[in-house]
């Protein structure tokens, strides 16, 4: 029987709920347990592919092309899990399951309503997801953790709170557990429990019992004994039912005060885990994994070299929009033992219209992408700030910084090097100028056999290093020297293969292909004493692991931080890298047989690294 640990929030939302959900998680998976998780998001939506960045932050894809919220990225990287689309729940998705089945007949002409129907659904999801093996062992996973988004008592939550109900039930008291996510202000060194006492009491109403209440101050001080005491008297719980998260140094020491206020040993008891028969194998794993996570917060307070890495966008006023990608440095920076120092830059400021309409910006602007130690230019859609985007890139290119170009990123990169090292003066993608001249990106959809038309390349995709990459690419080093790496995708525009031949007669090597790529490399040497400049089509980021940084933001984190790092990272990768995924089991080649890219291959790494 899986065990389910939902995880709800009072008051407010934005506190974290979802980074206490996947430490609690990831506490269970030191213990040896396997652990999945759920997002429930409680919009319309049918998922987050069509939602604007600037309002919800960044879209996570996974494997199998889903795009879901920036949470389930959470649940991946601290869990080492893989999950599907289908670990996303939204009211839209639920509602379009019912209302097919009721089209369908299958409710055998009975009004349909959101309670038993609506809420069968949701259990009936939730039970079948949580089956679902999502690591190497290909085992289903022993406990479940289920994110409910929004807070208790909001209208759109009100069907996922009455399934969660009656889910106790159906899956019995030592399978089902809750902990409510609530804010205790602190009002100038008061704190404060009204607010928790209130939506405990809301929750209570609805039929829900927390197990764990867990209060967020947002403030650096812990939760005090005595309003611990008031929590537990008026909220009807034991007092180790009542645990404090403060803020930290940062997210990764969230497990750690989680596990000092022993969270791990009340769900063992509460929960009755020793049911459960490990085996000794998966209790080292789980051993190891915790002294890990330990040896990563430790080292990471011990961090005191600064590595200073300037990231050129598009939404920089919302971090969110950009959480893998800030993940992935600060993994590959953990990795280096350096302390990251990100700064944002908007690419519109770069741009010369900017020092006439606002110079200080533009100074500010260019101050940053000088002084940086590498240069990152991440994805995103539209014109908007491309060409100062293309002005850091050439900056980068010829004062021989370090840089990153990941999507778009990768493709003005190709742009760039097409415009200023090959002469073709306005070389651009179709997708900003139809009429240009020399269409250097075109829009090349996915054929898939089983879908009309061309759609979004999306999930995980394999690329094959050219065979004579071998000696040289240090991107390929830092992938442990394999011949086919995979990577997730998100894109419609790729680099045109008509113009290949004379970008590599400039000096640009396209490193790697798909499948099918049919082209022969050329190496030459334009770039030959670059640290490390690197453009990839797909998103690294969406891979990347605390334990196991993304291997193109680990070469690119080490070179900022200086060519000696970048060669023990090499070395080191090339010892031991292992890629985040058992693809074997989980993305199986033929799932991929459904869909053609269009002849000839371009799944293009463009690298120049020497
Ligand atoms: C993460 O998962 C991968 C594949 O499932 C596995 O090979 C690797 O050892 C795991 N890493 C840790 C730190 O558990
Ligand atoms: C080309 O290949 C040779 C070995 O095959 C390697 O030494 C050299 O670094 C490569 N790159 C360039 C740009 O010449
Ligand atoms: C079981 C199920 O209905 N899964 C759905 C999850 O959501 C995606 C769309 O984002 C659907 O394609 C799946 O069928």
């Amino acid at each position: 029987m899986t065990k389910y640990i939902v995880v709800s929030g009072g008051v407010v939302s934005g506190i974290g709920k979802g980074v206490i959900a996947s430490s609690t998680g990831l506490l269970l998976k030191t213990t040896g347990l396997k652990v999945t998780a759920i997002k429930i998001d409680p919009y319309m939506n049918i998922d987050a592919g069509t939602m604007r960045p600037q309002e919800h932050g960044e879209v996570y894809v996974l494997n199998d092309g889903g795009e879901v919220d920036l949470d389930l990225g959470n649940y991946e990287r601290y869990l080492n899990v893989t999950l599907s689309r289908d670990n996303n729940i939204t009211t839209g998705k639920i509602y379009r399951e019912v209302i097919e089945k009721e089209r369908r007949g299958d409710y055998l002409g009975k009004t349909v309503q959101i309670v038993p129907h609506v809420t069968n659904a949701i259990q009936d999801w939730i039970e079948r997801v949580s089956k679902i093996p999502v690591d190497d062992t290909g085992e289903e996973p022993d406990v479940c953790i289920v994110e409910l988004g929004g807070t208790v008592g909001d209208i759109e939550s009100a069907p996922f709170v009455e399934a969660m109900r009656q889910f106790q039930f159906r899956v019995g008291y030592d399978n089902f557990a809750l902990i409510h996510v609530s804010l205790v202000p602190d009002m100038h060194g008061e704190q404060k429990t009204k607010p928790t006492q209130t939506t405990v009491h809301a929750l209570r109403g609805l039929g829900l019992i927390p197990d764990i209440i867990a209060c967020r101050l947002i403030v650096q001080k812990p939760l005090d004994p005595a309003t611990k005491s008031k929590i537990s008297m008026f909220c009807h719980v034991a007092a180790d039912q009542v645990l404090g998260i403060h803020d930290v140094s940062s997210v990764y020491h969230v497990p750690l005060l989680l596990q000092s206020q022993g969270i791990i040993q009340f769900f063992q008891k509460r929960l009755n885990l020793s049911s459960i028969h490990l085996t000794e194998e998966m209790k080292q794993r789980g051993y190891m994994l915790g002294e890990s996570w330990k040896e990563l917060t430790s080292r990471q307070e011990r961090a005191f070299d600064e590595v200073s890495i300037v990231l050129v966008g598009k939404y920089i006023d919302l971090a969110d929009s950009y959480m893998s990608v800030t993940k992935s440095l600060e993994h590959s920076a953990f990795r280096c033992h350096r302390k990251l120092k990100l700064k944002w830059v908007d690419a519109s400021n770069l741009e010369p219209d900017t020092q006439v309409t606002n110079p200080a910006k533009y100074h500010d602007a260019w101050g940053a992408v000088v002084s940086a130690g590498g240069i990152l230019v991440p994805g995103g859609f539209g014109v908007r700030g491309t060409e100062g985007m293309i002005l850091a890139i050439k900056w980068a290119r010829e004062q021989k910084v370090p840089f990153l170009g990941i999507c778009l990123g990768f493709q003005l990169a190709v742009a760039e090097f097409a415009r200023n090292v090959c002469g073709m003066k306005d070389a651009t993608s179709t997708e900003f100028d139809p009429k240009t001249s020399h269409p250097i990106i075109i829009f090349m959809p996915e054929i898939s056999k089983t879908h009309m038309g061309g759609t979004m390349r999306l999930g995980l995709r394999p690329t094959v290093f050219d065979e004579s990459t071998k000696e040289w690419s240090k991107l390929r080093k830092l992938y442990g020297g394999a011949d086919k790496i995979w990577e997730r995708h998100r894109h419609r525009y790729e680099v045109n293969p008509a113009l290949i031949d004379k970008l590599t007669e400039g000096g640009l090597s396209f490193t790697g292909k798909d499948e099918k790529g049919e082209r022969m490399q050329k190496n030459s040497s334009f770039f030959a004493d670059h640290a490390y400049f690197v453009g990839l089509q797909a998103h690294p980021e969406f891979c990347t692991r605390p334990l196991n940084p993304s291997p193109p933001f680990l070469g690119f984190v080490a070179a900022a931080a200086g060519t000696q790092i970048l060669d023990e990272q090499l070395t080191a990768q090339m010892a031991s890298f292992k890629p985040p995924h058992p693809h074997d089991a989980m993305v199986s080649e033929d799932a991929l047989k459904n869909v053609d890219v269009l002849e000839p291959g371009k799944e293009v790494l463009l690298t120049a690294d020497q």
